[in-house]
């Protein structure tokens, strides 16, 4: 019987289309991908280490998932005052990256980040790579820069001038296209 053999469907799961590959995700594998903090998973270093009697602050502390910005609270990385400071990220592989989120120091200091530039590429050294973005404005404790899907395997942030360099954290995100914002995600998961 034809009729009897017909198939019902239920409710169609949620469907977004990845604009970088064309493919259709489900919404909750979409997630996945796009709410993934890649910094958390890379490899970092930094230009040097502030002298901070006993206390190293060393580049890991701006992806160790804590985003206190009182540098007392040792979760912040900080280099002595170097020409053209920097704090580099290193990926598996290259990634289209979207938005990066920085948390500045709140106790001191946060006009040293004015004026910092992100860049993003395949090479170790950030001067071959393209500039994604500069920061402007330190007024927010979070500050962000939105790369627009600029590719690399390094994201690396140098301020172009001698300076102290302090990060509290560093997050950064696939690029996702105009169809879902990678920040709003991240605070529905909060
Ligand atoms: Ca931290």
């Amino acid at each position: 019987m034809k009729s009897g053999g017909r198939r019902v469907r239920g409710p169609r799961e949620p469907q977004h289309i990845n604009p970088s590959t064309g493919r259709v995700r489900t919404q909750e594998t979409y997630r996945d991908v796009t709410v993934r903090n890649l910094a958390k998973y890379s490899s970092v270093d930094q230009s040097s280490l502030y002298d901070s009697k006993g206390f190293k602050p060393v580049a890991e502390l701006a992806i160790d998932g804590n985003d206190d910005n009182l540098f007392s609270q040792r979760s912040c990385m900080h280099t002595s005052k170097d020409d053209h400071p920097w704090w580099k990220m290193e990926m598996e592989e290259s990634e289209r990256i979207g938005t990066i989120v920085i948390t500045n120091r709140k106790d001191c200091c946060r006009d040293r980040l004015k004026g910092a530039i992100v860049y993003v590429g395949d090479s170790p050294d950030y001067k071959d790579n393209a500039v994604c973005g500069t920061v402007n404005d330190v007024s927010e404790l979070k500050i962000t820069v939105c790369c627009k899907g600029l590719e690399g395997k390094f994201i690396t942030v140098v301020i172009p001038r001698k300076e102290y360099m302090a990060i509290c954290e560093f997050e950064a995100f696939r690029y996702v296209g105009k169809y879902l914002s990678p920040t709003s995600s991240i605070d529905s998961d909060a």
